[in-house]
């Protein structure tokens, strides 16, 4: 998407625009911190998000879906251009294997973008690998299978290193169907042995993200369950060992925003997979289900970080999980993108200091009023602002439209198409 067409389709809009931001901006005391940290905040996007999803039933192409990585990434490129919140891809290997690194770093640099989070992948059985990952990965109960896992855990380190990512994203489908099959303390002790070796090959600067997830595929007992068997093992590796949330990884109702809140105060907070549920892992749209939730996790770490002085666009990790079964997954993305900095600016427009007082007195009536009074503001207009100061369209999915870019997408790489990896 050329510049020109964005500042064209801005120019149109820029009245109606004007006055929506004046509205808003007239009741926000802090309006000039708020939009800096929006226009500095983006959500790194998966490699595996930007074709059309499936379910166990079968999956229906949407066309023009990229068929290799380099298109991933100018997908990304493109999504970065409509809201310039999109700086930075993150790979799942080996469905991405990125082998001219140099080559692959030039394409991201020319839209922008950098490496976010490597993720390895012992969840599939690989072509050709001697062992399979049927009973699990680092907690299986032969050494052979664990040592393959291992082998992979650290050949996705020096990928991520070779792109200037500093961080691996574990995530393990390792656990039990039935009651009996597994030793719990045996796979619990099996995977910290195995993470222990993956952490020793980390380098200095590197982190290792340690996802949870209650169920699926196994539907008995899953070996790092939830954030207490996460934060255990990252707590008993070491400081370069973090929790990863991924929303969708919790039973439904648990409070998530407390979790969170205790992981970033225990600086132990990796970072986030952001996706919407209903049921379970559903990887549905950020926003789509329960936006209250999101901004109730955002009201937590902005409290949370302001209060260890932690920067907000830096201090974690923050990143889309989501799969895109029946929408074009470009909007959908730019949606979650939307709803996530939605979440923030609502989260920014708290009133710390009155909700503090009202916290100290039990007030919880006036609690409960301060929060929705930020909840319940349009904060739109500020993103769209945000977006135009850093190039952006005041509309991305309009001007996406407009411009018929999927169409084009069909043209170039045909309407029967299916993404690497999925
Ligand atoms: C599977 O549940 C999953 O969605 C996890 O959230 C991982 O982060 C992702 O797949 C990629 O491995
Ligand atoms: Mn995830
Ligand atoms: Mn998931």
């Amino acid at each position: 998407m050329e510049q020109l067409k964005i500042d064209e389709h801005n120019h149109l809009h820029i009245k109606n625009h004007q006055r929506k931001f004046d509205f808003v901006a007239e009741d926000v005391n802090n309006l000039d911190s708020v939009l800096q940290k929006l226009q500095a905040f983006n959500i790194a996007i998966p490699s595996w998000a930007l074709g059309t999803g499936g379910t166990r039933f079968g999956r229906f192409s949407g066309g023009g879906e990229p068929r290799n990585l380099e298109e991933k990434i100018s997908d990304v490129g493109m999504i970065h251009r409509l809201n310039r919140s999109s700086n930075s891809i993150s790979l799942h290997i080996p469905w991405d294997i990125p082998e001219n690194a140099m080559a692959i770093k030039a394409h991201a640099a020319q839209y922008g973008l950098h490496f976010d989070a490597v993720n390895s992948n012992t969840f599939q059985d690989q072509k050709d690998a001697k062992m399979s990952y049927k009973f699990g990965s680092l907690h299986h109960t032969d050494k052979a299978v664990r040592d393959q896992a291992i082998a992979h855990n650290i050949e996705v380190i020096k990928y991520g290193v070779e792109l200037g990512s500093n961080a691996l994203s574990v995530w393990l489908s390792d656990g039990s169907n039935f009651p009996g099959q597994l030793n719990f303390r045996n796979a619990f002790q099996n995977t910290l042995d195995s993470l222990q070796q993956i952490y020793a090959a980390l380098p200095d600067d590197w982190k290792v993200w340690i996802e949870y997830k209650p169920f699926e595929p196994n539907f008995y007992s899953t070996t790092i369950g939830d954030w207490g068997q996460s934060h255990l093992l990252a707590s008993k590796l070491g400081k370069k060992a973090l929790t990863l949330v991924d929303l969708g990884h919790h039973l439904p109702n648990t409070n998530i925003e407390q979790i969170v809140s205790l992981l970033l105060m225990e600086q132990k907070l990796a970072g986030f997979h952001f996706n919407d549920s209903k049921y379970g892992d559903d990887d549905l749209t950020v926003g789509s289900i329960n936006p209250y939730q999101l901004f109730l996790i955002f009201n937590e770490l902005v409290e949370g970080m302001d209060a260890r002085g932690l920067n907000h666009a830096t201090g974690i990790g923050w990143m889309i999980d989501a799969s895109h079964n029946v929408k074009d997954p470009i909007e959908d993305l730019i949606q979650s993108v939307e709803a996530i900095k939605i979440a923030y600016a609502q989260a920014l427009l708290v009133d710390t200091k009155a909700l503090v007082g009202a916290q100290l007195n039990n007030d919880v009536a006036k609690a409960q009023e301060i929060l929705q009074a930020a909840y319940r503001t349009d904060v739109r207009p500020l993103l769209a602002e945000a977006r135009l100061r850093t190039g952006g369209s005041l509309n991305p999915i309009a001007l996406y439209r407009e411009q018929a870019v999927r169409d084009s997408l069909i043209q170039q790489r045909g309407a029967k198409t299916v993404a690497t990896g999925l």
